[in-house]
């Protein structure tokens, strides 16, 4: 058998942050409660999120015949916000894993090289000749489910998999091989009686522990959604324009993970006592997900509201904000900004209540009827008399009531 300890070591001098091996065997667990979530409708919205997709993500053999053993991947996109200034005009908020490059296209280059490395060193060492499954994210693959039963991580009870040393601000990702290779054992640890996660969660995402209800979850609205935002839903997003931290910045395991970012000793030897992260030999957060100045982490909102195709396609083009496309992006910025109720909003929300998108219209539409006032008032009722689409009529129509009502 191959020398397990060595191929951890090559993934942590490639750039892995964590790295844990499993047997392929099938996960069952993970198998039903996926199936009964998608029944109970907590998986709506995601029409690719399906029961046969189940069959083949839960079966690592369905991915590759002669799969004997998963390799799971930690790559930790832990940085710092730097761009959180005390400015008067409004911001938004994108989530952590967005301020930098596309990690899909940052892990998957690190997954390829390393699963070249792999079928050379089996070959040297044993002669065989190695088959390899590379999984990060869109791949039908459960990497949580992996991740759990590696001892990469546990389950917290927002759903998340929790690392010791980088909490939950992690990416996952697997090599499933035809390689036989020594397993590790699950982690015993878990949330305990812990359920802050629980009762931060803005729009009762969460409803039981392990739980998630996609259809509520801010994450999938504001990334996921291409239609119209559920009205009951968009007060309760404040201004989050990209994705959703919430579950996972109150949460315990994370705040220590994230108290350790920069912390040395006396000597100036990182303050941290975990065998992956001495193996990197500096706690220090990958280049590639710091965040770019082009994009940041909590971004003016009404200059973005002014974005053409173009400028849009070049301000994300490396970014994982460019998956919304401009017209979810600027859906999510009238949201936030109605949200936020700053008057000094009113005349950019009263161009993008002439924007080619009808989407964007009416989520102008709603954002003019939160803030009240004169001019957007009398922006909506001209829009009455030019809107042809009766989805951006309804919205157009809901604002102008909300005026008169409060
Ligand atoms: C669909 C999806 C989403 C959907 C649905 C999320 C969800 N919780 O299912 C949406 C769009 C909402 C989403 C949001 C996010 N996502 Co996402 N998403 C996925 C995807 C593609 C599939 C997840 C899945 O299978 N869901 C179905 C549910 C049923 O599966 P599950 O949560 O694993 O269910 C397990 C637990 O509930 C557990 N369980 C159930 N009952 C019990 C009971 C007990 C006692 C215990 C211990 C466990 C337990 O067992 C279940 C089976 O494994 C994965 C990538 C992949 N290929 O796996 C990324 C992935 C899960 N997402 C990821 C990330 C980073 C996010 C966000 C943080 C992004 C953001 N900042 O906005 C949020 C987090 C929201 C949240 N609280 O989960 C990471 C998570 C990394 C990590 N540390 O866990 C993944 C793994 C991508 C990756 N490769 O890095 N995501
Ligand atoms: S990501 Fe946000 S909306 Fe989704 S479950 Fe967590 S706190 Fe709730
Ligand atoms: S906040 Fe508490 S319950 Fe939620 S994931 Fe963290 S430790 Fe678990």
């Amino acid at each position: 058998m191959l020398n397990s300890q060595a191929i951890k070591e090559y993934a942590y001098s490639a750039g892995f942050d964590a790295v844990r091996i499993t047997s392929a065997e099938a996960f069952p667990a993970a198998e039903q409660v996926i199936k009964e979530r998608i029944s109970q409708g907590l998986m709506d919205g995601l029409p690719w999120f399906t029961a046969e997709r189940a069959d083949v993500s839960c079966h690592p053999d369905a991915l590759l015949p002669e799969a004997k053993s998963i390799i799971s991947l930690a790559t930790s996109y832990l940085t710092e916000q730097p761009d959180l200034q005390e400015t008067d005009t409004p911001r938004g908020r994108i989530a952590r894993y967005a301020w930098g490059d596309d990690y899909h296209d940052i892990i998957k280059p690190k997954l390829h090289q390393f699963s070249a490395w792999l079928h050379e060193y089996a070959h040297d060492q044993i002669g065989a000749e190695a088959e390899t499954r590379l999984f990060i994210d869109t791949g039908r693959m459960v990497d949580r489910a992996v991740a759990q039963r590696s001892g990469l991580g546990w389950y917290g009870k927002n759903t998340n998999i929790l690392t010791k040393g980088w909490g939950s601000w992690v990416f996952l990702a697997e090599i499933v091989t035809n390689l036989p290779l020594a397993t590790d054992e699950p982690l015993k640890a878990s949330c305990g009686s812990c359920e802050i996660c629980l009762h931060a969660c803005p729009t009762q995402a969460l409803p039981n522990p392990y739980e998630l209800d996609n259809t509520r979850c801010i994450s999938f609205l504001t990334i996921e959604l291409r239609g119209s935002i559920p009205l009951e839903l968009r007060p309760l997003m404040g201004n989050l324009i990209f994705g959703c931290d919430i579950c996972q910045e109150v949460c315990p395991v994370n705040k220590v993970a994230e108290k350790r970012l920069g912390l040395r000793d006396e000597k100036g030897q990182p303050l941290i006592a975990l065998q992956n992260i001495q193996k990197r030999g500096n706690f220090q957060p990958h280049q590639e997900f710091l965040p770019r100045s082009s994009v940041g982490s909590a971004p003016e909102l009404i200059p973005l509201l002014s974005l053409t195709e173009e400028q849009f396609r070049e301000r994300f083009r490396r970014s994982p904000i460019k998956r919304t496309k401009r017209r979810g992006l600027l859906r999510n910025v009238c949201v936030a900004l109605g949200n936020i109720g700053d008057p000094q909003a009113v005349p950019a929300l009263i161009s993008a209540l002439h924007d080619d998108e009808a989407l964007i219209r009416g989520h102008a539409a709603w954002a003019l009827g939160r803030i009240r006032g004169e001019e957007g008032l009398s922006a909506l009722i001209d829009a009455l008399e030019v809107e042809d689409d009766r989805e951006v009529l309804k919205e157009v129509q809901w604002a102008i009531t909300d005026h008169y009502i409060y």
